[in-house]
């Protein structure tokens, strides 16, 4: 009843790139996992297709953590995003599966709700500061507690965060990488005046948040952290590549605005001397990309041991079912902070129905059984997949930086 007799990779573009795991146990019951790896798709598809699925037919499903150990300490090769994306397709589906049979929406399977809805931001951004503010007026109106700020610096020709869509940011905008260019001394001065002009107009009743993009070195994020402070961000993300945890510690030196980072990172060991030392506010690795509900759980837990809240990434090239997943995780989870919530297209939404819901700025995941998230298969095969890269990012000289 409970083998595992089908499992298959769906890939769909409704507007961007999407990769599901589906498996199907002999009951009939099936789950789905995400496996969208921004950009790299086709690797996490393969890896799944031709390492992952010929070792998972015939296992019982509900062995969820005996399954987990055999695709990674069973792979030899550990960690990194390909085999991690891969991980917590499978684990997702398998917990899927469990509390559809359980009968439960996941979060009661995970330890009930903490809480009565999923604080989320959305994203507010403009080619300008006038234009960013305007694009926060409209999510404040919309009911949201929480509004991320990006804005174009003067002098440079495009900026992360800002796009053509206002509600759909897609960075992934061309098969081959675009070149954006950076300059950070023309980047410093922005993000203060940015502040001071939404606190004017938008008041204290509201978090702003803002996403550094791994671009600033860590004296220099202390510095920025400094200007924001008397405008109480609610965090500054990405303030620096997190490849030399140890950087944090300088930030941390310099400036009370918490730090927000882990979006890029696929395990723990990506986090433990973050975590360790306290050196950050929120981990924002969510399930598809860090081994999936399993393992995340264990992030979130040490997290907990060391004040540190969760705020998920919620970027559009997660898919629904990723979404979906979050959202019981955090209305269980007891030190959930905020989950990012960037609204995906409605050919996205109709390709996966799902059950969550926004009201009053907190997504709620609904209580059908299991992570509420589906797939319409026939929808899907609609949209090809297309390839698609993320940019890359110069300095003005022509070096390469990080995007
Ligand atoms: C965010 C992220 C995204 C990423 C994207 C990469 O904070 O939402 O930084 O915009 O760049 O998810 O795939
Ligand atoms: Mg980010």
């Amino acid at each position: 009843m409970h083998t595992i007799v089908d499992a298959r990779v769906i890939i769909s573009c409704p507007g961007r790139n999407f990769v599901t795991l589906k498996i199907t146990t002999k009951s009939g019951v099936y789950g789905l996992g995400d496996a969208t790896l921004n950009g790299r798709e086709l690797a996490v598809a393969s890896y799944l297709t031709d390492h992952v699925i010929p070792c998972l037919i015939g296992r019982d499903a509900r062995q969820i953590e005996d399954i987990w150990q055999f695709f990674y300490r069973g792979a030899y090769w550990r960690r990194g995003p390909v085999t991690m994306t891969a991980i917590a397709a499978v684990d997702v589906a398998l917990w899927d599966i469990k509390a559809k049979n359980a009968n439960m929406p996941l979060y009661d399977l995970l330890g009930g709700a903490s809480r009565t809805g999923v604080m989320v931001y959305g994203h507010a951004n403009g080619n300008d500061l006038d234009e960013t503010i305007a694009q926060a007026k409209k999510y404040k109106e919309m009911g949201y507690k929480a509004i991320r700020l990006q804005s174009g610096v003067p002098g440079l020709a495009s900026t992360y965060g800002v796009s053509k869509d206002k509600l759909y940011y897609e960075p992934a905008d061309a098969a081959k990488p675009t070149e954006n260019v950076w300059s950070t001394s023309r980047y410093m001065p922005t993000v203060p005046k940015l502040f001071a002009a939404a606190r004017e107009t938008l008041g204290w009743d509201v978090h702003l948040l803002h996403d550094v993009h791994h671009r600033l070195t860590p004296l220099e994020a202390g510095r920025l952290g400094k200007d924001l402070e008397p405008f109480r961000p609610f965090w500054l993300e990405d303030a620096t590549p997190a490849e030399n945890q140890a950087g944090f510690r300088t930030i941390r030196q310099h400036t009370t605005t918490p730090l927000a980072v882990g979006e890029v990172f696929n395990s723990v060991w990506d986090a433990k001397q973050l975590l360790d030392e306290q050196l950050i506010d929120y981990i924002r690795t969510t399930i598809v990309h860090a081994g999936g509900i399993s393992h995340v759980r264990r992030i979130a837990h040490l997290a907990e041991l060391n004040n540190v809240r969760t705020g998920f990434h919620g970027a559009t090239d997660l898919s629904p079912v990723c979404m979906g997943a979050a959202l019981h995780f955090d209305l269980w989870v007891p030190n959930f902070g905020i989950q990012e919530y960037m609204r995906h297209t409605d050919e996205t939404d109709a390709v996966f129905p799902h059950a969550y819901t926004f009201s009053k700025g907190d997504l709620h995941p609904g209580t059908a059984p299991g992570h509420g998230v589906d797939i319409d298969e026939a929808l899907a095969a609609k949209y090809p997949y297309r390839p698609a890269s993320l940019p890359v990012n110069r300095l003005e000289d022509g070096t390469l930086f990080n995007w």
